[in-house]
């Protein structure tokens, strides 16, 4: 693909290109599913895939042909498990080479593993997969950029069950305190966690409230409405404001594929041939059925 473009707006895919491109993604993370042997978090991956599109093909000023221009925007993947989606979208942006994800994920010495590596994998900003981890980091890097006069993003994404991690409240705290407006953060709101629905476990809800309490600019969308995403990221306060803001996106775990849907058995799962022609065969009528 290679789109290149680290400032421009212009020229940026609109609202149609970018499901296609979401749909890609889709189609690529279950090829991939029915390649390795290993198991994929390929619930969580569904769930995130029109977000990584957002941010990736629109909201982030990167540059994949200049991945170490200090006034890029920084992407810290904080439900590291999701890894392989990130691996994927920014192989479609022309970051990485999606063939070669193919041929080495998950494999002993690897730079594609489970979870990012930024020692193994350059243009990943941070190595995460500890849950509760990814958004102090993104603080951090957030403060640094304020510290400097940079006028960089720092972007984060989290799965609504991560944040059941008391680490994460005390990053949210801490990003008000230091009036941090240049961090944008996206919870994966699909309402299941591990093993379990999500508020079998943890009481969220309500769950936007949390935020706002904080002191956040709390954003409420449909995590697979384009149109959403893109309107939220246009809406985005200016970075050298003070209060940082949380898009609370409302998704679905297997996002695209019936039988992984609201199914607690795909969290993580790997295809059979059989399986992935079934899968691809329902990603298509989702997708037949969403432009009718
Ligand atoms: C500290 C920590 N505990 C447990 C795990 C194992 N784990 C991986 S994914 C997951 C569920 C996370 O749920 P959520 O954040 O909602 O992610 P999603 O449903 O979007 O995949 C757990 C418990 C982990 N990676 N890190």
């Amino acid at each position: 693909m290679g789109r290149t473009s680290l400032t421009a707006t212009e020229g940026r895919p609109g609202v149609v290109e970018l499901e296609e491109l979401a749909f890609e993604l889709r189609e690529k993370l279950l090829q991939l599913c029915g390649t390795y042997e290993g198991a994929v978090h390929i619930g969580g991956d569904l769930s995130a895939a029109d977000i990584f599109t957002a941010l990736f093909e629109y909201g982030m000023n990167v540059d994949p042909a200049d991945i170490a221009n200090p006034k890029r925007d920084r992407f810290v993947l904080s439900k590291g498990h999701a890894a392989v989606c990130m691996y994927i979208a920014m192989a479609i942006r022309g970051f990485l080479s999606y063939d070669e994800i193919v041929r080495t994920y998950g494999q002993l010495d690897s730079a594609y593993g489970m979870h990012p590596c930024k020692v193994q994998l350059p243009g990943v900003e941070a190595s995460t997969g500890s849950l509760g981890h990814g958004l102090p980091i993104a603080v951090g890097m957030a403060l640094s950029a304020r510290g400097r006069g940079d006028e960089h993003r720092v972007f984060c994404l989290l799965g609504d069950g991560e944040t059941g991690e008391g680490s994460v409240w005390e990053a949210v705290m801490a990003a008000r305190s230091n009036r941090l407006g240049n961090l944008v953060a996206f919870v994966d709101r699909n309402r299941q966690l591990m093993t379990s629905f999500a508020e079998e476990r943890v009481v969220f809800e309500p769950y936007p409230d949390k935020w706002r309490a904080f002191g956040w600019n709390v954003v409420e969308v449909d995590g697979h409405d384009m149109s959403q995403l893109v309107a939220a990221l246009d809406a985005l306060p200016a970075s050298d404001t003070d209060t940082p803001t949380v898009i609370v996106a409302e998704t679905v775990k297997g996002k695209g594929v019936d039988f992984m849907e609201r199914n607690l058995a795909w969290h993580a799962g790997s295809l059979s041939p059989a399986d992935l022609e079934r899968a691809l065969e329902a990603l298509n009528a989702s997708r037949e059925k969403e432009t009718v």
